[in-house]
């Protein structure tokens, strides 16, 4: 490579993320609106927490070999879907799928994907809502849809599945056996304390409570 390639294949690169980073700060200011107008309308916040991040290009490299992926911009973009992701932590189960339902049936928004890993949890225990999205993103160039991996959980699920993933990566993706089966029992304690709390919730507050989604 010349210095020019490698300053232009730098270049790109940068800009390929930067994408990902538009993206991520609209899906943002969408949850925040939601979770503002909600407060204001329903004196009710169904949102714990929200992080969000753009993959490391090392953790980028990693998946794309792991994965058998051809290493241009095309086919990442097409075949990894998290490289944005964002994460919205709910009180309750029913939080997160209202908010789902709320951010994924605004009109500028397409569905790639859902997985449902409440109501089919992963063997691990994992539990999670997961919906790939596209949000256009309008640049000088023209307008772009950059895919965002939107993952919503309560608290109990989000505690159980940052553990898991620290214990998954320190023992290398090989988690002896009865680790893994103390994880399966952590995560069926942590699905009846969400049971519970909601219980209690609609007890204190009623069926009609903010939390309540829309049927
Ligand atoms: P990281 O480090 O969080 O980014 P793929 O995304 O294609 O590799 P898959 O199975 O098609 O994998 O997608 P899926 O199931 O939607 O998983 C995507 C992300 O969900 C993962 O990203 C994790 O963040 C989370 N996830 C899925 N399964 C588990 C699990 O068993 N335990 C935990 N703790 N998290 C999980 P990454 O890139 O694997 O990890």
């Amino acid at each position: 490579f010349s210095p020019e390639q490698l300053r232009a294949l730098r270049d790109e690169f940068q800009r390929f993320l930067l994408e990902y980073q538009f993206g991520l700060r609209e899906v943002e200011t969408k949850l925040g609106i939601l979770r503002d107008e909600f407060q204001l309308t329903h004196d009710y916040n169904p949102i714990e927490h929200i992080s969000a991040r753009v993959k490391t290009a090392d953790s980028l490299i990693d998946k794309v070999s792991r994965k058998g992926i051809d290493p241009t911009f095309e086919s990442i973009r097409a075949h990894i879907t998290d490289v944005a992701g964002v994460r919205v932590t709910t009180s309750f189960a029913k939080d997160a799928y209202r908010l789902f339902d709320l951010l994924t049936q605004q009109d500028d928004i397409r569905v790639r994907e859902v997985k449902d890993y409440i109501a089919t949890p992963k063997a691990n225990g994992y539990k999670s809502l997961h919906a790939i999205i596209e949000v256009p993103v309008f640049l000088s160039t023209g307008r772009v849809d950059v895919a965002v991996e939107v993952q919503f959980r309560t608290i109990a699920m989000d505690f159980w599945a940052s553990l898991e993933h620290k214990i998954y990566y320190k023992y290398d993706r090989a988690v002896p056996g009865e680790l893994l089966a103390e994880l399966k029992d952590a995560a069926d304690s942590a699905a009846l304390l969400d049971a519970r709390m909601e219980r209690l919730h609609l007890q204190v507050h009623g069926p009609r409570s903010g939390s309540v989604r829309a049927v």
